[in-house]
């Protein structure tokens, strides 16, 4: 059968270095925040054994930055996450949940605090600058919202601190996770913190791509040539593996921080002003919640839709991402798990698409 293809226009966007991933031979997009993410360079399988064992050079240009700036930045941010943002630090990164006043998820960004008035919100799929820029015209707040040109990479990979030392230095080497630091390249400073989507070690560097994008990612690649660095994209067994949550897939709007599993990022006590404060104290005790699940059987394909899970006769949730594990030598997947079944240990089915499968419902994520 025929592959479809993904025909392109403006409105899906391409990034500073879709030249680069395109030389580099990427075989599959998708299309994140309305724009291109590489899916898959050689294989999946292959993907992930390299991110496992070297250095990758992610075009995550799609993880755009909404930037609040004025005196009301912290203040509107604020009325949208239930995680307490009053001690967070200038150089600090904070994995946030981001929600509507019924306590829906609307995003899970990772904050990043410039200064006392400056924020950049790397946002996951979903159209969060309309809603900023909503919130603040309708409180007539001194903010302003806007998506600036900035277009992050990643070097992820066991031997990106060995890299990324060697391009910047030791101090960089040394950023504490969730902390970022300035890098400067071609006279131009950068932001570097280190994070990323995956459960490597792992840097993401913020920059004004479509001036300084080529040159970098060129120069990251020479730097890296004698440690095996490729073209990588964020690998969907890895992150499963990792338990690193898709909005979209594992997490929607019909799912409040709890039931996401991000109850150690809410702290409703110490947020007065967030617009769901009632509505998460009434919802603190999920009738559902985010496990990690094993499947028997031959391996099982990506997961484009839900997959009921029941016991008996009875719905016990759905699995919403899937893969097969090489490393673990199993099918592994992030599901929605009703409470009657959550316990680790319970064992259930789920209706896929190449049949019925048992389930076994685990403690925790893999690595
Ligand atoms: N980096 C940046 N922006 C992003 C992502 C990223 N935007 C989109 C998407 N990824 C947002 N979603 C996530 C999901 C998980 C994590 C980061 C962003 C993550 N979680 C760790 C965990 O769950 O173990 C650590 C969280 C913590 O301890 O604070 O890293 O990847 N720039």
């Amino acid at each position: 059968m025929h592959a479809p293809l993904l025909a392109r226009s403006r409105r899906t966007r391409r990034t500073p270095f879709t030249d680069r991933v395109t030389a580099a031979g990427v075989k599959a997009y998708t299309v994140y925040n309305h724009m291109l993410l590489p899916a898959v360079f050689r294989s999946v399988e292959e993907d992930y054994h390299h991110l496992k064992s070297a250095v990758q050079l992610w075009d995550v240009a799609c993880e755009r930055q909404i930037e609040l700036r004025g005196p009301d930045a912290e203040r509107l941010l604020q009325m949208t996450s239930p995680r307490d943002l009053s001690r967070m630090a200038t150089d600090q990164c904070y994995y946030v949940p981001i929600v509507d006043v019924n306590g829906g998820m609307i995003n899970d960004p990772i904050v990043l605090k410039l200064a006392s008035d400056r924020f950049w919100v790397s946002i996951a799929d979903s159209d969060l600058m309309y809603y900023y820029k909503g919130l603040a015209g309708g409180f007539g707040m001194d903010v302003q919202v806007s998506e600036p040109d900035i277009s992050p990479l990643a070097i992820q990979g066991p031997k990106a601190d060995i890299l990324v030392e060697r391009l910047f230095g030791k101090d960089i080497r040394e950023t504490k996770f969730f902390r970022h630091k300035t890098i400067t390249f071609q006279g131009q400073d950068m932001v570097i913190a280190r994070s990323g989507w995956s459960r490597q070690i792992g840097f993401e560097i913020y920059m004004d791509g479509t001036r300084h994008g080529p040159a970098l990612w060129d120069h990251i690649m020479e730097a890296g040539e004698d440690l095996d660095i490729r073209a990588g994209c964020p690998n969907g067994i890895e992150r499963i593996e990792a338990g690193l949550l898709s909005y979209g897939n594992d997490v929607t709007l019909e799912n409040t921080p709890f039931e996401a599993d991000m109850g150690k990022y809410v702290q409703l006590d110490r947020v007065p002003t967030c617009r769901a404060r009632a509505a998460l104290l009434e919802k603190q005790v999920p009738d559902r919640q985010l496990r990690a699940v094993e499947m028997s059987g031959d391996p099982l394909p990506a997961c484009t839709e839900p997959w009921p899970l029941l016991a008996g006769g009875t719905h016990a949730g759905n699995i919403n991402s899937a893969a097969y594990s090489p490393d673990f030598k199993t099918n592994i997947g992030i599901a929605m798990i009703e409470a009657a079944y959550w316990d680790a240990g319970t064992t259930l089915v789920v209706h896929t698409p190449v049949g019925p499968r048992d389930v076994l419902v685990r403690a925790k994520y893999w690595i």
